[in-house]
């Protein structure tokens, strides 16, 4: 049986989502031009004032909030309520340029942990449940968010935090974890720890895991599955509009229920802004329409995805995004041809690898060059050239059939590519430097 935390919201009529979106973003344009001078700028700019947005169906003549935006405005440029009514601040992981910092008034913490809990009951959460948060805890939004979700649902939580993971496995184990929630990288670790301690997934308490802040195909689905004998769950979310929970997966797992209430999903085109239809893929823009320390109108989250409002078999009227298939600037291009490392990580696990693999790019006589350094499994661990070549060499057809594009494979001894407790760093981009 499905299980709702907020069942009359969840499975609102979309007629219902509209009129709160309606509703909610009038207010909340209001409360920008009133409080934040820079959007009242910005619109000004843009010939608007309040009066020309009566709803969802206007939302398309705002200006967008970039990232750039909100460097320029650090660290309190955007905000809409007095600092005394703020009661946390949250920053993102970002390692370029400034730290985005957004705020949170109580009530701002009190929304951000209800959409974790309707993550959590969506895995099948309940009171009886344990949950692991292996999140970072502190300025990134994982720990924290996930966190209150676990509290909101009843859950025990045991605040392992990353990192440590013989402690983590014996948190799984002694005090029988059931649902376990860190980024799908930390959650293949694990599973490969586990795996060299003899541990099978029948001896493995948990059921079900909440993985998420970074991009993971549905071959790494598959193979956490396998070694932790789980369901793995996507959730996505950024710092800027509150943190995980702005979207999850639920028992259907064909994508993750924006939760419409809070967020306003757009789809556009990259390039030209223009707002796509229904099934495009482009990037996605949120507007945050409940926020009131750090509400963001048409925030350009540079993540490529598509939206899918079909029925979904769960009961959840709320709109699907698929998983973001890249990012607009994680994008790489290589002689000329786009290349998404998603795409890359997909043709390895296709071919039995695991999801430990380095790619760099660098710039060579003024050619760029992709090297793919791949760790081979210990199950496949060979010191035989004759095999490695063969195993190379149908990576590199692999790789050229996906990308249009000839790579440099080298396999590696398991265990050679550093492992991370966060997100992990796949992509070293050498031409940068
Ligand atoms: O990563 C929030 C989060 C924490 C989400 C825990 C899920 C779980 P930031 O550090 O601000 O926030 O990074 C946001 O991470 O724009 C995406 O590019 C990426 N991202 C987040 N979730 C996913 C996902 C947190 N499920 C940025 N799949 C976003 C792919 C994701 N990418």
């Amino acid at each position: 049986m499905e299980r709702y935390y907020q069942p009359e919201i969840e499975t609102a009529s979309r007629e219902q989502i509209k009129a709160w979106q309606d509703e909610r973003l009038v207010k909340q344009v209001k409360h920008v031009w009133d409080n934040v001078p820079y959007y009242r700028a910005k619109m000004e700019a843009a010939g608007l004032t309040p009066d020309d947005i009566k709803g969802r169906d206007d939302l398309h003549k705002l200006p967008f909030v970039t990232k750039a935006d909100l460097r320029e405005a650090y660290p309190y440029g955007l905000l809409a309520k007095p600092l005394s009514e703020c009661v946390r601040i949250q920053s993102t992981s970002g390692t370029t340029g400034k730290r985005v910092v957004a705020f949170y008034t109580q009530h701002d913490i009190d929304l951000w942990e209800d959409c974790c809990a309707r993550a959590i009951m969506a895995v099948g959460g309940t009171k009886e449940d344990v949950c692991q948060v292996s999140y970072g805890y502190g300025l990134f939004t994982g720990g924290p968010g996930l966190n209150g979700g676990s509290h909101k649902v009843g859950c025990l939580t045991i605040p392992t935090s990353s990192g440590n993971t013989e402690r983590q496995i014996m948190f799984i184990q002694d005090l029988q974890a059931t649902i376990l929630c860190c980024t799908p990288s930390y959650a293949a670790y694990l599973g490969e720890s586990m795996k060299e301690m003899g541990l099978t997934p029948d001896q493995i308490p948990l059921k079900a895991g909440i993985f998420g802040a970074e991009a993971w195909s549905e071959e790494m689905r598959r193979d956490i599955e396998n070694t932790l004998g789980i369901k793995a769950y996507d959730i996505y979310g950024l710092t800027e509009l509150s943190g995980p929970g702005v979207s999850f997966e639920c028992s259907a797992q064909s994508g993750m229920h924006i939760n419409e209430d809070h967020f306003i999903a757009e789809i556009i085109d990259p390039e030209t802004g223009e707002v796509l239809p229904e099934g495009s893929k482009g990037e996605l823009v949120f507007t945050s329409i409940t926020k009131e320390a750090f509400p963001l109108i048409r925030y350009r989250t540079r993540d490529i995805c598509m939206l899918n409002s079909d029925p979904c078999p769960c009961g959840r009227t709320h709109v699907k995004m698929c998983k973001p298939m890249g990012r607009s600037d994680d994008m790489l291009i290589i002689r000329g041809v786009n290349v998404f490392p998603s795409q890359i990580e997909t043709v390895l696990l296709k071919q039995g690898y695991s999801a430990n693999y380095q790619i760099i790019v660098d710039r060579v006589k003024n050619t760029d060059t992709l090297d793919v350094q791949v760790e081979m499994t210990p199950e496949m661990f060979t010191d035989n050239m004759g095999e490695i070549d063969r195993r190379q060499k149908e990576l590199v057809e692999g790789l050229r059939s996906m990308l249009g594009l000839t790579a440099k494979v080298t396999l590696v001894a398991p265990k050679s590519i550093i492992r991370s407790e966060g997100k992990a760093v796949r992509v070293i981009d050498k031409r940068k430097i």
